[in-house]
């Protein structure tokens, strides 16, 4: 028997492994015709705890085999961490399959762009069929009702849903099921093993899978609790930079510091787009290499503890932007070039590489005082 919400495998001898369920709760369960859940699913469901961090390891070679399970697959990237999700070595192994590209989480993009600016943006980004990408925000609902009706179309009715850890595969699939079965939550690794059930409403079969984990996202240097405390929930916070006379710097978290040069008047501006959860923070470059170490974890977070800046090997590339470009931070966020050109310095761990991107935000989108 497996578990309704992770799809482990139900065992009632170790309390301290994965699967775990005290015996009598279990028979109680199954005497009431009750879903059964793990131990784990029932804390994170009903507390929203992690009471353990199993080490599985979620590779790609793992997603190969799930592969097998279905022709079609629903492949679930995150809005906010579109380099992050929208991987070249995941698209590599769905030559096969039906795909269709999810978008999720549109819901936590600022007001200020609109839904066809998303829309073209998103589509400029795969080179695939428009039918095939969806936009949708799970936790909103929004982007389901249709999906469900494009979904009800195809042929054939079984859907493999994939993607990385805490994309929101899991919420999709509930969603689009209106239930609450399959466990979510904010922290990395939620779903274990493929998870299989039908909708008979509709005459659908889903397949949750684990999110693969990845190991180039600066959130990827953090541990799970600390991961799941970034994680945005509510529209990303936009902090505006102007650079008049003198250099400024501005950190994302402690990982990430930009360095950024006067040019020429009235001087450039960007915009920084993260989770409410990462400290912004402007400052002077010179405070900031005095204070970097000592902010490290404490007034710069994530990390989530005060730790060695050094341990990261932290790397420098300079970059010469020009309006309406961005540079993308692989689990962090982004920054925009509101008025080029801008040419900074960004320092970032050895895990990463920022990826500049053609702007998902207009050039001068949101309101700034000269
Ligand atoms: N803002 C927002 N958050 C979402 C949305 N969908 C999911 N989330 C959140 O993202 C987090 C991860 O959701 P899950 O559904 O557990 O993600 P998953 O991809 O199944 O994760 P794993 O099983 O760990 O691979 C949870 O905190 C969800 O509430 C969405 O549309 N908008
Ligand atoms: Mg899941």
């Amino acid at each position: 028997m497996k578990c309704k919400g992770c799809g482990i495998e139900i065992q009632t001898t170790a309390e301290n492994e994965p699967g775990y369920i005290p015996v009598e709760v279990l028979e109680r369960r199954l005497v009431e015709g009750k879903e059964v859940y793990c131990k784990r699913c029932f804390s994170l469901k009903h507390y929203g705890k992690l009471i353990d961090g199993f080490d599985f390891d979620h590779s790609l070679e793992l997603l190969r085999r799930y592969l097998n399970l279905a022709p079609n697959v629903l492949y679930i990237i995150d809005i906010f961490d579109f380099e992050g999700t929208f991987r070249k070595e995941i698209v590599e192994l769905l030559k096969d399959h039906q795909v269709f590209y999810l978008v999720n989480k549109v819901d936590l993009i600022p007001e200020e762009i609109t839904p066809m600016e998303i829309k073209r943006w998103v589509k400029d980004r795969f080179k695939v069929q428009s039918t095939r990408i969806r936009l949708m925000s799970a936790k909103k609902r929004r982007g389901v009702a249709s999906l469900l009706k494009f979904l009800k179309g195809k042929r054939s009715r079984k859907f493999l849903t994939i993607g990385v850890t805490n994309v929101g595969k899991s919420s999709v699939l509930n969603a689009l099921a209106d239930r609450d079965t399959l466990t979510i939550s904010r922290f990395p690794g939620t779903t274990l093993k493929a998870i299989e059930f039908r909708n008979r409403e509709h005459g659908l079969t889903f397949i949750d899978t684990p999110g693969i984990i990845t190991k180039d996202r600066v959130t990827d240097l953090l541990d799970a609790v600390c991961q799941s405390r970034v994680l945005p929930e509510k529209k990303l916070m936009v902090h505006t930079i102007k650079v008049k006379k003198k250099p400024r710097t501005v950190f994302l978290g402690g990982f990430v510091r930009i360095d950024a040069e006067t040019g020429e008047l009235p001087g450039p501006i960007f915009h920084v787009i993260t989770s409410e959860n990462v400290t912004v923070h402007e400052t002077n470059p010179e405070t900031a290499n005095i204070k970097w170490s000592l902010w490290f974890g404490s007034l710069l977070q994530p990390p989530c503890t005060q730790q060695s800046v050094d341990e990261y090997g932290m790397r420098k590339k300079k970059l010469k932007l020009v309006t309406g470009q961005e540079v993308a931070i692989k689990g962090l966020g982004w920054i925009n070039v509101a008025r080029g050109p801008l040419e900074i310095t960004i320092s970032y761990p050895a895990n990463t590489e920022p990826v500049v991107r053609k702007g998902l935000v207009g050039p001068l989108k949101f309101k700034y005082k000269n």
